[in-house]
């Protein structure tokens, strides 16, 4: 594996995806203990439906941006030796003609069925109750990863990140773990670190190379 990028919600700021922690950590008005926990979910279903419901609408309706066209440029030229691991949960790289990404913290199109585990693309808003296509019960969730939760894809990012000669983090502000730590993996196992960000982040200190500027002038100028 020569690249190993990891993205955050910065990449898709461009193409009008609110980011988590820009707006004061609020996400479309709500605090995120109050939507993105397994506890937030038990206490009040309805509001942390209505919130993903919500952002499931508006993702439909923005496209992705030069710095997901460059990525997917990239793919094309690397192949098997570039691993995209986002955090977001939207589709936009592979809308931009990624094939090969991680969606760590899970996805926005995807429901989780809390009956019997199915993951399967979302049928409509979940907070109509739609029923889960393998089971029938009608009992689905965001299959997102929330606080408190194990990330998806942890055994394959470790492998990559072990034998990775450059890593490079593009619009996170490194505050969420344990993505906020894979640079410091890298680095140990002596890969070259880019960090690609509108401002410093928490994990800037950690980087070989820190280039600030947005995300659709940054990626295209270092990709190509
Ligand atoms: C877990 C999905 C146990 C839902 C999200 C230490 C070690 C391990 C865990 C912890 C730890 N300390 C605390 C924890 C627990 C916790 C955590 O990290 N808490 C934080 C708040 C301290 N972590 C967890 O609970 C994780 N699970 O630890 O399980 C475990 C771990 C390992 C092995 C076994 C067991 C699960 C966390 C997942 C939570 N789910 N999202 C949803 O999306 O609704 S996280 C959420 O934050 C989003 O995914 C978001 O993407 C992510 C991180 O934020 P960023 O992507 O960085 O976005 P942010 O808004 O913060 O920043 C925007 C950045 O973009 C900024 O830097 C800005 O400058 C930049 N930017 C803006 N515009 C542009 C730009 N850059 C370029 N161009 C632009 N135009």
């Amino acid at each position: 594996m020569r690249l190993v990028v990891l993205t955050g919600a910065g990449i898709s700021a461009e193409s009008g995806v609110p980011t988590f922690r820009d707006a004061g950590g609020l996400w479309e008005g709500h605090r995120v203990e109050d939507v993105a926990t397994p506890e937030a979910f038990e206490l009040d279903p309805a509001t942390v439906q209505r919130f993903y419901d919500a952002r499931r609408r508006s993702v439909a309706s923005v496209a992705p941006n030069p710095a997901h066209h460059a990525l997917a440029r990239l793919e094309a030229e690397l192949g098997d030796e570039l691993l995209v691991v986002t955090q977001n949960i939207d589709d936009l790289h592979e809308r931009a003609g990624s094939r090969r990404v991680l969606h760590m913290h899970g996805e926005l199109g995807l429901a989780r069925c809390t009956a019997c585990g199915d993951r399967s693309p979302a049928p409509g808003d979940l907070l109509d109750e739609p029923a889960c296509t393998a089971c029938g019960e009608r009992m689905l969730r965001p299959d997102v990863v929330w606080f408190g939760e194990v990330p998806y894809g942890l055994d394959e990012i470790d492998a990559a990140l072990a034998g990775c000669a450059h890593f490079a983090a593009i619009g996170t502000s490194g505050a969420v773990y344990p993505a906020a730590g894979f640079v410091l993996t890298a680095a140990a196992l002596g890969a070259r670190t880019t960090e690609l960000n509108l401002a410093e982040s928490e994990i800037t200190p950690f980087f070989d190379e820190t280039r600030l500027g947005p995300a659709s002038v940054l990626v295209p100028e270092w990709v190509d």
